[in-house]
């Protein structure tokens, strides 16, 4: 395969996203798609945000703005977010785009012509206050089972009981807290997945590659027995229910549910980057149209699993088109903050926003992908966050490179050492880090960025035995010859270790590789090290790179923790 499309889960529009967020989808999708591009690979990488539902019309609301220009003024937030934490989308669209629209009524068009839409009529709660209908989980109540007074009309949080609204003693509006409501009538589309379980097993069975904690998810769904869902809301934020600027009949002020929009958005936000760039998307989507050599890559929470592995599957193969299929998920667990869950209503952790306030963006992106919540639940603390960033970054990688570029400036005029032949000690350095190199390679094209990270560190280990084995700095008296061979290879060690860790941290790898090469074309991903060992021109200048990392003290850790609320909850 020479081309990778790959998609992170859409960040919901309800304000700026926090690390855990970050970790469980941009970032990881981010570092993967740097890694293809570094090996010459054609990538389309693609995010967006994901706008529609009642949780941003009430965002809105609360921020005492009309939902059209909330939403607007949160994506520009987000992406330049995003920008800045250097996650590298080619399109980072938005879930209302016009072409999203467009591409949404589609699928419904499809779906209803190939009957697998019904009409059926539900009841559902109206607030008369409010003037509006009341998704379930906007009623609130006591339950009937616990007695808890704040149960939600889909969930009651205390007992963990599933509830229907009508379970609810004294029900209430969440939105007003007026009591003055009913249930009505109201008709919905159901989609009859139902009616594709078989499909979607055979579809799953096949994917004998994929982590079990995706396909363990997606089995459970089937087991249970898909129920046919009902894919339109009565709310006025959203996708009409048009096709061809005309309203389905009875489907006035009604719009698809948010999870029915949200991932076609990945089509909708390619669509969005080929207008905006003058590019063909279907070569990406449409297996008619050439995107059978492309492999499609999926990154998300484990809690977004179902809605890929069952929702959105359902939408493409009932529109009996040739769509491109996800040929591979990676599902991300949870980063707690402190043993409990980051939280964005209760404001609870790290935001994006504040974490760039505190440090650049590399510190957090080592950390994140290096700890990232793969095999199991990981934890963020402010002591794991120091002793990972003075440990990796700052006295293993950062170390190695300034100490180098340093002496190079002071013992060799700033220019590559020309003379003297590599020997004994820099071939068995090479075999030993070409080894680590085919590992990591392996372990980045299975996603795994832990291992990935753990194997990335050791070669900077390697590197720095190295020079302790060199000892360029006792030579340069008696051998500057051979203190000048060990010079020069530490240097193209350092700019093939800038173009390894660029997935990771790729302002840092720029400015080493623009320190050592002048130039960021340098960092494409080696096949083996021993190609890169003279890849500096012997007698070129350098420059020394400004200090790439600095230790975060204990007095800094005392004070975001105090900030940021770092104790166990
Ligand atoms: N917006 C994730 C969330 O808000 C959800 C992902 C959509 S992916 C199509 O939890
Ligand atoms: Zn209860």
């Amino acid at each position: 395969m020479s081309r990778y499309l790959i998609t992170s889960a859409l960040p919901y529009i309800n304000g700026v996203k926090h690390l855990g967020n970050l970790v469980g989808s941009m970032l990881p999708a981010d570092a993967y798609a740097r890694f293809h591009r570094a090996r010459g690979r054609e990538v389309l990488f693609v995010c967006a945000t994901d706008e529609h539902g009642t949780p941003a019309e009430l965002a809105a609301h609360e921020a005492g703005l009309p939902v059209a220009e909330y939403c607007a003024k949160m994506h520009t937030l987000q992406k330049g977010l995003g920008e800045r934490f250097g996650l590298s989308f080619d399109s980072f669209g938005r879930s209302h785009s016009a072409q999203n629209h467009e591409i949404t009524q589609h699928f419904y068009h499809q779906l209803d012509k190939n009957g697998f839409l019904e009409e059926r009529v539900t009841r559902q709660v109206y607030s008369i206050d409010d003037g509006r209908f009341l998704p379930d989980r906007y009623v609130v109540g006591t339950c009937k089972y616990c007695g808890y007074e704040k149960a939600r009309g889909d969930q009651c949080e205390n007992c963990t009981r599933v509830l229907d609204p009508t379970d609810l003693i004294n029900p209430h509006s969440a939105i007003s807290g007026s009591t003055n409501i009913e249930t009505r009538d109201s008709k919905h589309l159901f989609l009859k997945q139902s009616q594709m379980v078989g499909r979607l097993r055979e579809w799953i069975d096949s994917k004998k590659d994929w982590p079990l904690l995706v396909t363990s998810i997606a089995r459970k769904w089937l087991d249970e027995g898909l129920n046919d869902r009902s894919i339109t809301r009565d709310l006025s934020w959203g996708i009409p229910v048009t096709y061809k600027g005309e309203v389905r009949p009875g489907f006035e002020g009604k719009v698809f549910y948010v999870w029915f929009d949200a991932p076609i958005e990945y089509i909708g936000a390619t669509m969005e980057w080929a207008d905006a760039t003058e590019n063909n998307w279907k070569r990406w989507w449409r297996e008619d149209e050439g995107a059978t050599d492309v492999r499609y890559v999926q990154v998300m929470g484990k809690d977004n699993v179902p809605f890929h592995t069952v929702g959105f599957p359902v939408t493409l193969f009932g529109s009996q088109e040739p769509w491109k299929v996800v040929d591979y998920i990676k599902g991300l667990n949870w980063m707690n903050y402190y043993g409990g869950k980051f939280s964005t209503s209760g404001n609870r952790g790290v935001f994006m926003d504040q974490a760039l306030e505190l440090l650049p963006a590399d510190y957090w992106r080592w950390y994140l992908l290096a700890n990232a919540p793969e095999s199991d639940d990981s934890n963020f603390t402010w002591e794991h966050f120091q002793a990972t960033v003075n440990h990796d970054l700052a006295d293993v990688l950062g170390n190695f490179v300034n100490r180098i570029a340093k002496f190079c400036t002071t013992r060799f005029e700033g220019r590559i050492p020309e003379q003297g032949e590599y020997g004994a000690l820099e071939t068995e350095t090479t075999a030993a880090l070409d080894q680590r190199l085919a590992t990591l390679t392996r372990y980045m094209e299975a996603l795994e960025f832990r291992k990935s990270a753990t194997e990335l560190r050791s070669m900077w280990v390697i590197g720095n035995e190295y020079l302790q084995k060199a000892e360029p700095w006792m030579k340069i008296k008696l051998n500057p010859v051979a203190a000048g061979v060990s010079i020069r290879y530490a240097l193209n060690l350092a700019l093939a270790f800038a173009a390894l860790a660029q997935p990771f941290i790729p302002e840092t790898s720029a400015k080493i590789s623009y320190a050592l090469a002048n130039t960021d074309s340098a960092l494409t991903w080696p096949k083996t090290l021993t190609d890169r060992l003279s890849q500096l021109t012997p007698g070129a200048p350098i420059t020394v790179p400004e200090v790439l990392f600095a230790k975060i003290k204990d007095t800094q850790v005392a004070e975001w923790a105090k900030r940021f609320g770092g104790v166990d909850p």
